[in-house]
């Protein structure tokens, strides 16, 4: 039995001017539990504490207590919670108001730096969001099976037990905020104040085994045909990305997933699925979501599945941090141009759509103005999000990695060079939250350790360096505020990919949460507001300066399962209440709504 399942994020469309936000599509999965039976769960010190999942779950607390704890009390008396509304109303009119004035400098001469048809929106995956893991016949992904395996680390449940996990709080997506479930509640525009929506939707199109050795899973189609339609019925563009992170299980078991060049066959396969379902509404398609995240945590550091690595770069059984990646990103590299190639050969005339790839994309600032450091800036980009673009749309790898890695670099034959060439993508997908620092470690010393080593160009990069600090902290260690980065990193992808229209797929803030917050600490995330506020300046002055960027969504729209950091940090601009799964609009929603109210280019609207 397998399932496919899709994530898809919705991009909102006025008349004239659209506004969107990226849904994902995971891939058949089979089945190895039945659902109601005994599924994997993270062991405690004592054994496995495997429990019954329901078919579905609508409560995080039907479903045994796995390794997610949290009880947020939100009830209050009456006149407290008159007199916390009636506070925060206040703060909201005042903020509003402050952040109204502040964009008015971005509306020069009464116009928008954003051109017509510019996408706003939200940003969702279906790991993080959908839930219902074993739900009408779903099979098991990479990710659905490490979640659940026991891992370094450590905490307490309610038992007072330690529990050992691949998560930090034990957590997993098997309920995440069950957004299979519930988006057909949601009142796109009205519920939540938002002019935009973002929902996931878990799809079971194919529900043999994984790839081409299974049937398609009919209901996931259903599915995911009932979610389009719903976001198209209520103007939302679906910006549909065919793999965020996760793949079938299935094809780790059988030939080592990324590892072999049989997977190629298989994501083509898959996607074809998706394009024959749902590409007479989808237009906008995305292979990968950050390949160059999943296959760094999954084959160097091995903190994400497969788990595989070096002793040196971190804590795994098996795998060889010096070559997996490039091998595993190669196969990757070729599957993005087979389906391509696919979507241009059969679908495009036809369906009118455009395909493209999503890259994590982090401005790499020279520590100082030393040209080996600056070298250190362009070769940590090479290692980094040129990986994969330079192939895709220049042919081949960075020079810079041909020098570094030789032999241990795969390379393309005459035939994958062709593919590449015939394929390239319509646009690319920027997710860009952070600016590291780079600093060279070929000419000078370097502490050994993360970014010295060969296989990140000898470059170390971190957001702070000898006591320099590329921005302002944040409550996530790998995030540090520093808008101009934003204009810095579409400029660098302009000039070096001559300008191909970009979208910017994900920008945003993680934050935690007080124990026992009020009402306030829940709704009221100033910081929030500053960050998106100062990254969009940024982004227009870039868009000012000729960049063709055609679009932008907030990561995220709701708080969500955040991988590693499980249920800890919250990046949503609504927040889910993880005892209840309700949802609670926070000011950010309401701010961005009115930014996108405000930057609906008029010219546009008045041309129609
Ligand atoms: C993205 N970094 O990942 C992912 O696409 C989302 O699934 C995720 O929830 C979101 O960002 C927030 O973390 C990132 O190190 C992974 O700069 C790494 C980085 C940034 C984003």
């Amino acid at each position: 039995m397998e399932v496919l399942d899709v994530r898809v994020a919705a991009v909102l469309r006025s008349r004239l001017t659209q506004y969107a936000r990226p849904p994902y599509v995971r891939w058949p999965v089979r089945m190895t539990a039945p659902v109601g039976r005994v599924s994997p769960r993270c062991p405690t010190a004592t054994g496995n504490r495997g429990g019954t999942v329901p078919v579905f779950a609508s409560k995080r607390e039907e479903t045994e207590p796995p390794c997610h704890t949290e009880n947020n009390n939100m009830e209050f008396p009456l006149l407290l919670l008159l007199l916390h509304h009636l506070h925060f109303a206040l703060c909201l009119f005042f903020s509003l108001f402050f952040n109204a004035t502040s964009h008015m400098l971005l509306l020069k001469n009464n116009t928008s730096p954003f051109p017509c048809n510019f996408l706003f929106g939200t940003s969702s995956s279906s790991y993080q969001f959908e839930g219902a893991f074993l739900s009408d016949g779903k099979g098991l992904s990479n990710w659905d099976v490490f979640t659940h395996k026991p891992g370094s680390y450590t905490f307490n449940n309610s038992h007072s037990s330690s529990i050992f996990c691949t998560i930090m709080d034990g957590s997993n997506g098997d309920i995440a905020v069950d957004h299979y479930h519930r988006y057909q509640s949601l009142n796109f525009r009205g519920e939540h104040g938002s002019v935009w929506f973002g929902f996931k939707v878990k799809l079971e199109p194919n529900r043999s085994k994984k790839g081409k050795f299974g049937k398609v899973n009919k209901a996931g189609i259903d599915y995911y045909n009932r979610l389009i339609d719903a976001l198209l019925q209520r103007g939302i563009e679906p910006f549909v990305t065919i793999t965020h992170y996760d793949i079938p299980q299935e094809l780790e078991d059988r030939y080592k997933g990324w590892l072999s060049p049989k997977i190629q066959e298989d994501f083509k396969y898959y996607a074809d699925i998706c394009f024959k379902n749902f590409g007479d509404r989808v237009k906008y398609w995305v292979t990968f979501n950050e390949p160059n995240v999943a296959i760094v945590r999954g084959y160097r550091s091995g903190l994400w599945p497969p788990a595989r690595c070096s002793a040196s770069f971190g804590n795994c059984s098996h795998g060889d941090s010096e070559t997996e990646p490039f091998i595993a990103a190669s196969n990757l590299i070729l599957s993005h141009a087979s389906v391509v190639t696919l979507y241009r050969t059969k679908y495009q005339k036809k369906q009118r759509g455009r395909i493209g790839i999503v890259m994590n994309a982090i401005w790499f600032e020279p520590l100082s103005n030393s040209r080996e450091d600056k070298l250190a800036a362009e070769r940590a980009q090479s290692f980094f999000m040129n990986w994969f673009l330079d192939p895709i749309i220049l042919g081949n790898y960075p020079e810079e990695m041909h020098e570094i890695l030789g032999p241990d670099l795969p390379s393309f034959s005459r035939n994958d060079k062709q593919k590449l060439k015939t394929s390239g993508l319509d646009f690319i997908g920027v997710n860009h939250y952070t600016s590291y620092y780079a600093k060279d470690c070929i000419f000078s010393a370097c502490e050994p350790g993360k970014g010295s080593s060969r296989t990140e160009g000898f470059a170390l990069n971190s957001p702070q360096i000898n006591g320099f600090s590329i921005g302002q902290p944040t409550e996530l260690d790998w995030l540090y505020v520093h808008p101009e980065g934003m204009e810095k990193i579409v400029t660098y992808i302009k000039n070096r990919y001559n300008n191909t229209p970009m979208f910017i797929t994900e920008n945003g803030l993680g934050t935690l949460e007080k124990p026992n917050p009020t009402i306030e600490d829940i709704i009221n995330d100033v910081k929030r507001v500053e960050y998106l506020s100062s990254y969009l300046d940024s982004l227009a002055t870039a868009i000012r300066k000729g960049a063709n960027v055609r679009g932008y969504f907030v990561w995220s729209l709701l708080d969500n399962f955040e991988w590693t950091y499980g249920y800890t940090i919250r990046f949503g601009l609504h927040r889910v209440d993880y005892a209840t799964l309700n949802r609670t609009r926070r000011f950010s929603a309401l701010w961005y709504k009115q930014f996108i109210a405000q930057h609906t280019n008029k010219a546009c609207l008045s041309s129609s």
